[in-house]
């Protein structure tokens, strides 16, 4: 290689640097020790973090980001090692979260020749059809000099626009093939770029039109604001109209639960307020929120939403989620906080209008609905059985928590136990994937937001299945040191699915639950004893009223820590909607019935 070049995986890592990227999370194989080499002559400038499987590293990247705002890289081998990833891409994907995959592939020289580990049957090197379905794009440099271009690209199509994963695909060769006297500078290629794009003038007149004459409006937001750092907007529009803030499941968070105005989740297990409330809005606006089926509850109406005669005015980054599902009145493309402050300023130049007294009655009406909700629920808290109600442990792991805590959720039952009873304050209190659902999530992706967020406690709450899929997190957390909590949510079963086989199948019970064959009784592992032979604490809790004290001793630890805790498996977190699987049916709510407008 000529003197003052860099070679293809030099230009990567030196991007990442520049970009300010602290952390790159993978795992090695012949196919990367050139790129990990390449981390290792930066390492001052960037840690790497070698963990147990790959997905574990994908979850971290995607939880840092969650929490940090900053995207960050990953690194995987060739063939299998690339292919423990997607899981991770596909979740970040939909949910719209970036980072840089860089993931290692045969050795040009070598394409279409069936080298090991070399995806050839379709196509050479072909790891990008694999992925293409779960990522923004591929890009795979086949030449060095190709790297800086496919790298600066790379980057900006995961950051503009609606953020998402990216791969770049490298062959082996090409980590070490001379690239570039220089690395591109982000400030020429992304730093200056902004995604910030308000809406069309005339549609911003006309939602402030249709806000003012609303006599039942309803504000819904998804996780957009949430990533669009644009809560403090959405807190300021919602005061000002005085029009209260429903949540999806990915937008918990994005006002304070106890602030006046939030209705909580409008979900199939959705707290009534939050349903019935914008299930009867004459006017809703939806604020980055795709109104997937758990939102809609399965778009029946009446259930979650009433569109039409609801008035829907859709604004999102992304117009493909706009009018996917439901007829808009008023569909604008804009970056939610940009909308937000368009939005005030408008209203800054209309006068008169007393939104306090206009919205007097609505509130009034709202607050009867989650007394309604409140007073169903209330048993809940004080069960006192064991093993534990999953509402009352939803409740405890949370009272136990500071507000600066961020509990980070895995897939499963327990996730919607935490999704009705969790009371985020912040905007990253609760964090959860909604589009992919993969299970290992909160498992892995813990360790990311702990990296993120070093002083603040992060828990992660997870299902027995989910934990032992992804136990090696435990050796991880060792390496690194990083004090985090897993709440193991043991109830002896993929619960959340044997709990549709109960539901819709009549009890035909297969492959749900864990049990000793020459018992029958339920089984697992002793995770607690799991986590000290990990070198890790671990303790197990039968009684409702001692999980919050465990939790609170392990945040304190300030040590990594595992608490087994027995939970209720039979039990599910009914809502104010619904869920259908077609053909199988749906399920009924359990306080309040569909709405049928007149
Ligand atoms: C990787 C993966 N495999 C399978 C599923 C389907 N699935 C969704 S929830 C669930 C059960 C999870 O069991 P557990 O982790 O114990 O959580 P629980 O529902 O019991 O709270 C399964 C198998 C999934 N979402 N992700
Ligand atoms: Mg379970």
């Amino acid at each position: 290689m000529p003197k003052n070049m860099l070679d293809g995986g030099q230009v990567i890592v030196d991007y990442l640097v520049r970009e300010k990227v602290p952390y790159a999370f993978g795992l090695c194989g012949h196919g990367n020790i050139q790129f990990i080499d390449a981390l290792y002559e930066r390492s001052h400038d960037i840690k790497t973090i070698s963990v147990h499987h790959e997905t574990v590293a994908g979850f971290m990247a995607d939880c840092f980001y969650r929490v940090s705002g900053q995207p960050t890289a990953t690194f995987t081998s060739c063939g299998p090692g690339s292919t423990n990833l997607p899981i991770a891409l596909a979740n970040a994907y939909l949910d719209s979260v970036p980072f840089l995959a860089v993931t290692g592939n045969i050795p040009t020289s070598q394409f279409n020749r069936g080298a090991f580990q070399e995806l050839y049957r379709h196509y050479q090197a072909d790891f990008p059809s694999t992925v293409r379905t779960m990522c923004k794009r591929v890009f795979q440099p086949t030449r060095g000099e190709m790297v800086p271009l496919a790298v600066r690209q790379a980057w900006k199509t995961m950051v503009t626009g609606r953020p998402g994963p990216v791969v770049l695909d490298v062959p082996f060769d090409i980590f070490k093939e001379a690239a570039a006297e220089e690395t591109p500078k982000p400030e020429e290629w992304n730093a200056n770029i902004s995604c910030r794009c308000g809406a069309d003038p005339e549609g911003v007149k006309k939602a402030v039109d249709m806000l003012l004459a609303a006599e039942r409006p309803a504000i819904l937001v998804g996780q957009g604001i949430k990533y669009g750092g644009a809560t403090a907007d959405l807190v300021a529009l919602a005061e000002r109209l005085q029009i209260p803030v429903a949540m999806s499941a990915s937008g918990l968070g994005a006002i304070a639960t106890d602030h006046p105005l939030a209705l909580g989740l409008v979900a199939r297990n959705g707290h009534y307020q939050a349903n019935h409330a914008t299930r009867q809005a004459d006017v809703l606006l939806a604020l980055g929120v795709r109104f997937d089926d758990r939102t809609s509850s399965s778009w029946l109406p009446g259930y979650s939403f009433t569109i039409p005669p609801t008035k829907l005015i859709h604004v999102d980054i992304d117009p493909d989620e706009i009018a996917r599902n439901y007829p808009v009145a008023l569909g604008l493309m804009a970056d939610v906080r940009t909308f937000l402050r368009q939005l005030l300023a408008e209203l800054d130049t209309r006068k008169g209008g007393d939104a306090a007294a206009a919205r007097k009655k609505w509130l009034k009406t709202i607050d009867g609905y989650r007394k309604e909700w409140n007073d169903h629920v209330a048993s809940g808290f004080t069960d006192d059985s064991s093993p534990i109600n999953p509402q009352r442990a939803a409740h405890e792991i949370d009272r136990a928590l500071p507000d600066d805590a961020i509990l980070v959720s895995d897939i499963g039952i327990h996730h919607n136990w935490l999704l009705q009873y969790c009371q985020p304050k912040r905007p990253d209190s609760l964090v959860g994937c909604m589009g992919f659902g993969p299970m290992g999530f909160g498992v892995a992706g813990v360790l990311g937001a702990k990296l993120a967020a070093p002083d603040r406690p992060c828990v992660a709450v997870v299902g027995d299945g989910a934990f032992f899929m992804h136990a090696s997190v435990l050796g991880t957390a060792v390496e690194y040191d990083l004090p985090v909590v897993w709440v193991v949510w043991n109830n002896y079963a993929y619960a959340s699915i044997r709990g549709l086989q109960r539901g819709y199948l009549g009890g035909r019970e297969l492959a749900t639950d864990f049990k000793h064959p020459k018992t029958g009784q339920p089984y697992n592992p002793d995770f607690a004893a799991m986590a000290r032979a990990a070198g890790i604490d671990g303790v197990s809790v039968e009684r409702p009223g001692d999980l919050s004290d465990a939790v609170k001793m392990a945040v304190a630890s300030g040590r990594p820590y595992l608490i087994d805790a027995n939970i209720a498996a039979d039990k599910n977190p009914g809502g104010a909607g619904v869920w259908e699987l077609p053909p199988l049916g749906q399920s009924q709510p359990v306080i309040g019935s569909r709405y049928q407008p007149n």
